[in-house]
């Protein structure tokens, strides 16, 4: 099975595996884990902030983040296809309370200019706006960048009108590389951040949530309110310190297949796929043209080894990672071909 699902499919190298086995650990509750520590100690520094809080997924990395900023009574101006929006279950409003104001733009690419046109004077009919929620790789954008010089404008803009940015960095080492750029571009000057050590970087499990001491101690005790606090939580940590050490640069790998597979695909008739939009490590396609019904067109795609997520109605998403070579890329176009001739 060729699986582009998703990079969440990653498996742990050989290196994640033995450095899990041999972690010296403590009790993370207490803060006397070493290894925990020193995955704090170093995802913090790597992304130029303060503190970082090892936690177990993206989900909770953002949630505990939210839960931190408090938003009781407050609203959070979002992407209206965010992750944190879209797949979080709702957590942002029935957990940390925030009235969620959803924000159009292409691609997932929020600008100063759009976001002045959601943003509402103080008044007593409003709920206070406090913090704006970016995500950069957009995963429903495309798995798009926002760029450098947009990012800086996006967090100067918000920062002069009194909010606190958190960025869903889930893919942000995707972002950095496909930029060129070290990735303290992006998150030295947010507030807050959440990035993943699984996806792309292979650990089996977590996420790092960093932003200044005072705020990640509030993460901490939000983290310890929803039960995410873990006991000898070391062995995961070591593989996320590989995950960091080793992992990014290949990262390119994932973007360059990604790529030559969106040009395969766009050669098949009744596929239709953006290459403009192709910067990281996804591809989205189109496949309304076939006229076939998705559930049918997904299926066949399985029966013939390839696994792709659907995006209802029409579209579904494939994504690179480290299991997937150059031949799988092949592979996986010549699938697609053979499933969209194969007609209604
Ligand atoms: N994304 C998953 C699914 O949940 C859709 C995927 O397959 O892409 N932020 C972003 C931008 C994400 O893409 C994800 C996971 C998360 C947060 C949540 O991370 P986890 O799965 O660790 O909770």
């Amino acid at each position: 099975m060729i699986n582009l699902f998703s990079d969440t499919q990653t498996l742990a190298t050989e290196e994640m595996l033995e450095a899990m086995v041999r972690a010296e650990v403590g009790d993370d509750v207490a803060g006397n884990d070493p290894t925990v520590n020193r995955l704090q100690d170093l995802a913090a520094a790597k992304v130029g902030q303060e503190a970082a809080l090892f936690v177990p997924s993206g989900t909770m990395g953002n949630l505990v983040a939210l839960m931190a900023v408090g938003g009781h009574g407050n609203e959070i101006l979002l992407h209206e296809e965010s992750h944190v929006y879209y797949y979080e279950g709702g957590a942002l409003c029935s957990i940390a309370g925030f009235t969620p104001r959803l924000v159009a733009a292409p691609r997932g690419l929020l600008t100063p200019e759009i976001l002045e046109t959601y943003l509402r004077p103080a008044n007593v009919h409003h709920p206070r706006t406090t913090v704006l929620e970016l995500e950069n790789t957009h995963n429903r954008g495309g798995g798009s960048v926002t760029p450098p010089d947009l990012h800086r404008r996006l967090v100067a803009w918000a920062h002069a009108h009194g909010l606190h940015v958190h960025l869903d960095g889930a893919r942000i080492f995707n972002a950095a590389v496909a930029s060129g750029v070290d990735v303290r571009v992006f998150t030295e000057n947010v507030d807050s951040v959440q990035f993943c050590l699984s996806k792309g970087l292979s650990a089996p499990v977590g996420s790092i949530v960093a932003g200044r001491k005072e705020f990640i101690d509030r993460a901490r005790q939000a983290r310890k309110r929803i039960g995410g606090a873990m006991r000898q939580a070391g062995h995961l940590a070591a593989a996320g310190i590989v995950a960091l050490e080793k992992m990014v640069d290949r990262l390119a790998e994932d973007h360059a297949r990604a790529k030559r597979l969106a040009e395969l695909v766009a050669k098949i008739p009744g596929l239709k796929v953006d290459l403009s939009s192709v910067e990281t490590n996804m591809v989205y396609v189109d496949f309304a043209p076939l006229g076939v019904a998705c559930d049918t067109f997904v299926d066949r795609l399985a029966a013939k080894g390839l696994k792709v997520s659907l995006i209802p109605p029409t579209r579904f998403r494939m994504v690179t990672h480290r299991h997937i070579s150059d031949a799988d890329v092949v592979s996986a176009a010549r699938i697609l071909g053979e499933a969209a001739r194969a007609g209604q």
